[in-house]
C-alpha cells in the first residue's frame, strides 16, 4: 500500500543550502517513491549545542511503496553520499534526512522512531510541513495548524526561493 511520508531535511555544514537542495533532487530518484512537493528552505537556529552553525532546514511530502525500513535505508544511502558520518549526537552534520511521518502510522523499533522525536516541538520541522500540508493531521489527532508556534517567535527565517 502507497503511505504518504514527510521527510525532514536538515544541514550545517559544508554549504548547506547546497547540501540540501541537492538531497531533494535525489529524493527523486528514490525507488518506488514518488515526491509530492517540497517546502522552502529555513534558516533556523541550532538546537541543542549551541556551538555551532545556523541550519538550513526543509520537508518533502513523498508517496512511497517503501516499508519504513526500506524507506529508512535509501535515505541513510544518501546521507552517506553527502559525506556523512555517524557524528556526535547534537553535532554539527552535513545532511540529516530524517521520516517524520508515515502515514498516521506510530513505529517503535530499534532503528526507528516514527513520529520522528521532538517533531511536536520543533518550529524548523513544523513551518516547513504546514506549508506542504495545512490541513495535515498528526497522529496524535491534533491538527498541524493547532500546534504550529508563531513566527515570529521562533528562531526560523524562510528563505528566498
Ligand atoms: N537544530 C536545527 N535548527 N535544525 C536541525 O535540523 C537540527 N538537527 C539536529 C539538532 C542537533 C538536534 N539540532 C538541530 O539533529
Amino acid at each position: 500500500m502507497a503511505e504518504t511520508v514527510y521527510i525532514g531535511l536538515g544541514s550545517n555544514l559544508d554549504r548547506p543550502v547546497q547540501q540540501v537542495k541537492l538531497a531533494l533532487q535525489r529524493l527523486h530518484a528514490l525507488p518506488q517513491t514518488q515526491v509530492i512537493q517540497y517546502s522552502s528552505l529555513y534558516r533556523t537556529a541550532p538546537l541543542g549545542g549551541l556551538d555551532q552553525p545556523d541550519y538550513i532546514n526543509a520537508v518533502a511530502q513523498l508517496v512511497t511503496h517503501l516499508s519504513p525500513l526500506e524507506l529508512l535505508s535509501n535515505l541513510q544511502l544518501l546521507e552517506n553520499l553527502q559525506g556523512r558520518t555517524r557524528q556526535q549526537r547534537w553535532g554539527s552534520r552535513t545532511l540529516d534526512l530524517d521520516i517524520l511521518l508515515y502515514g498516521q502510522q506510530h513505529i517503535y523499533h530499534p532503528r526507528l522512531t516514527v513520529p520522528h522525536v521532538g517533531l511536536y516541538e520543533r518550529s524548523f520541522v513544523l513551518h516547513p510541513m504546514y506549508e506542504c500540508s495545512p490541513d495535515l493531521v498528526l497522529p496524535n489527532g491534533q491538527q498541524l495548524s493547532e500546534i504550529l508556534p508563531p513566527l515570529a517567535q521562533s528562531d526560523i527565517q524562510k528563505l528566498a526561493a
